[in-house]
């Protein structure tokens, strides 16, 4: 059985198998949670992006975790909020499903999200915090190497909103 936590605060001090970036398609660091991850890592970390030559939106690729507490980083590139009409459900569900699949592919076994595409690239959060929940609970139905999916909020007002949404997943 997998375990699914919310918890508030910075993602980069986790001690976890993986935590997932919300990276841009050139895997060369940004702001929001990628500048946070990308500065708390250290220079090994852009080192070792440089030679993934970008990634498409949607999609996951996957790094050491250099001077971070986990082990290795997951990158993946949300999509940009264009209103709705832009496949951005499709890519956002993409970028959780294609994520744990690669950390299953690595046999890991916790990883930590952040609320991917809901700061600079402006996806309502409730809704992506719905697709984040729909993605991760129906991916967690098969078997694979997944013991703990830690959803990591960065805000209280985005915390206490998610737990909302979440319990109403439950019934
Ligand atoms: N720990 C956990 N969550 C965080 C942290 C942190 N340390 N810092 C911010 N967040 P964003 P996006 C939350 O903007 O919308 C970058 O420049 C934040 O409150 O980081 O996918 C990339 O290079 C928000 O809820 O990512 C791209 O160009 C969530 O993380 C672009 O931003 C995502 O916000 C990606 O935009």
């Amino acid at each position: 059985m997998s375990e699914i936590t919310i918890i508030q605060g910075d993602i980069t001090t986790l001690k976890v198998d993986a935590i997932v970036n919300a990276a841009n398609s050139s895997l060369l660091g940004g702001g929001g949670v990628d500048g946070a991850i990308h500065r708390a890592a250290g220079a090994g970390l852009l080192k070792e992006c440089r030679a993934l030559h970008g990634c498409n939106t949607g999609d996951a690729k996957i790094t050491g975790g250099y001077n971070l507490p986990a082990r290795f980083v997951i990158h993946t590139v949300g999509p940009v909020w264009q209103g709705g009409k832009d496949k951005e459900a499709i890519l956002l569900a993409n970028c959780y499903h294609n994520s744990l699949q690669l950390a299953v592919d690595h046999h890991l076994q916790t990883i930590a999200f952040p609320a991917i595409s809901t700061g600079i690239y402006g996806y309502p959060f409730d809704q992506a915090s719905g697709i984040a929940i729909q993605t991760v609970t129906d991916f967690l139905k098969k078997p694979g190497t997944i013991r703990e999916v830690i959803f990591v909020l960065f805000g209280k007002q985005d915390y206490e909103t998610f737990k909302v949404i979440f319990t109403t997943f439950e019934k």
